[in-house]
């Protein structure tokens, strides 16, 4: 155990070093935020420094999911912030919703995968597509956090071309029969539920809510990750499972219907990323400031300032796409190709924060002391999932030229 933690506290090992992070706001956005916002924002923040900065190094080495930070998500208004509030949900705005994600991710982006999967591709597609009854049924328990809740769409040959997938259902008298497998699903071990995208018959792509329990549904855990330590990954198979006719939803059909949804999580994950990028760099300027190299703080070096300055720059220019694209959201306005570059740009910036902040760090940046080697191994995922980097860079070229080339 290091000399840094104390045995026992919460849930897992608690560190012994005081989380005193503060974000940037180099450009006044926070003159641009409503007090509910600042409120918000500052809830999830105090959230965060007393439930997951002090155990995420212990759970992260161990590979531990803490189940137990699902109802408390639930108690936080972390699930479906945008969902109505006669669901459960929070009634908020999608910057609201932004800087929820970017306070947990600033903890962990595993800790913001829980969250962003509950909220976007689980309760989104219920509130969307749902029927009432299925609104009522399932949306209060998830908001709350009495179920937790995963997204199936991805296969094992199927990853960036969703349109291929595999999984299928077919019609009988009072159900329907799904047969197929999803991999690398968040949540998937310990979920209650899984909104799960299949063809029918026809070849048509539908959501279907499969529920624990299930006969033939199974949930089997990836081990071995070297990135989202603390969130827990696995597949979904599906062998002859009995589906209720109730339980398909009604609302939208085709592969437009989950990329919906992925519009919504990509949303989040632009503003995740920059609060895991913030982490790093308040690490880094203040591990510079303290760390004495040549009998001068290493911040004193040229190039030390460099690196600085251009971590500042980027989180900079990243919070002001947050900011924008999420007042084109709240107005219904913001296009998938949008939310694209958003995505891949604030991954890709945080992704070379970490790295560069790792260096600034020494050698202790990869030791479990500080923040960093975590985020960065995180950000390798994240920079994967929701579509991968040029995937995004596709979308947008598709954009520009009007020619899609992604096959
Ligand atoms: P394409 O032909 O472009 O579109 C198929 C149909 O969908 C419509 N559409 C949309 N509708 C609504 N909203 C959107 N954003 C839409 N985008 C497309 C489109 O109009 C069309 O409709 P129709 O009526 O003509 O059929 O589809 P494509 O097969 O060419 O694929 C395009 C591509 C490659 C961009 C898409 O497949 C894609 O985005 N692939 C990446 C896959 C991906 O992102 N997977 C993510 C899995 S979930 C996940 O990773 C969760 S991680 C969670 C965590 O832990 O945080
Ligand atoms: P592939 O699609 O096989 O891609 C491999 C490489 O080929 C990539 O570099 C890709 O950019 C490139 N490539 C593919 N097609 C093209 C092309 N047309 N042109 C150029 N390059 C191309 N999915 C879910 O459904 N639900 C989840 O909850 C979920 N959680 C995840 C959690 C983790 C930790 C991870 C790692 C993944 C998760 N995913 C989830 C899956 C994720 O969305 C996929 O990994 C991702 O979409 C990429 O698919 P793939 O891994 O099959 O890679």
């Amino acid at each position: 155990m290091s000399p840094n933690t104390l045995q026992g506290a919460g849930s897992g090992v608690k560190s012994s070093r005081t989380d005193l992070f503060e974000s940037p706001d180099f450009y006044r956005i926070d003159d641009l935020l409503t007090e509910e916002h600042k409120l918000i924002r500052s809830a999830m923040r105090d959230f965060v420094k007393q439930e997951i900065t002090p155990y995420i190094e212990d759970w992260c080495q161990r590979a531990y999911f803490p189940t137990d930070i699902v109802k408390k998500f639930g108690e936080m208004g972390a699930f479906g912030p945008t969902i109505p509030q006669n669901y459960g949900g929070g009634g908020l705005d999608y910057i609201s919703y932004g800087l929820i994600m970017q306070e947990i991710e600033r903890g962990d982006s595993g800790m913001r995968s829980t969250a962003s999967v509950q909220g976007s591709l689980v309760m989104y597609p219920i509130n969307q597509f749902g029927s009432e009854e299925q609104k009522q049924k399932f949306l209060p328990k998830l908001a709350s956090g009495e179920y937790l809740g995963c997204f199936g769409l991805t296969e094992p040959d199927h990853g960036s071309n969703p349109s291929g997938m595999v999984t299928n259902f077919k019609e009988m008298d009072d159900h329907y029969l799904l047969n197929g497998a999803k991999m690398w699903i968040s949540n998937a071990p310990e979920a209650d539920v899984a909104v799960v995208w299949a063809k029918n018959e026809e070849g048509r792509i539908h959501g279907l809510i499969v529920e624990r329990g299930m006969e033939g549904f199974t949930t089997p855990e990836t081990h071995g990750k070297w990135s989202l330590r603390a969130s827990c990954t696995g597949e979904l198979v599906f062998d002859h499972v009995k589906v209720p006719k109730e339980n398909l939803l009604p609302g939208k059909s085709g592969l437009g219907a989950p990329l919906m949804c992925l519009d919504s999580a990509r949303y989040g994950i632009a503003w995740g990323a920059i609060g895991a990028a913030m982490d790093c760099y308040y690490s880094a300027r203040q591990y510079a400031m303290e760390r004495i190299q040549f009998d001068r703080p290493i911040a004193s070096f040229q190039l030390i300032q460099k690196k600085l300055a251009e971590m500042y720059t980027e989180i900079t220019k990243a919070q002001l796409l947050n900011l924008r694209l999420g007042q084109m959201m709240n107005e219904h306005k913001a296009s998938t190709a949008q939310i694209s570059l958003a995505k891949r740009n604030n991954v890709a910036t945080a992704l070379d924060i970490a790295r560069e902040a790792r260096q600034i760090h020494g050698g202790m940046g990869i030791t479990g002391e500080y923040p960093i080697m975590r985020h960065m191994m995180n950000l390798e995922s994240v920079i994967t999932y929701e579509g991968t980097h040029d995937i995004h860079l596709l979308i947008l070229g598709n954009e520009i030229t009007g020619i899609p080339a992604f096959n």
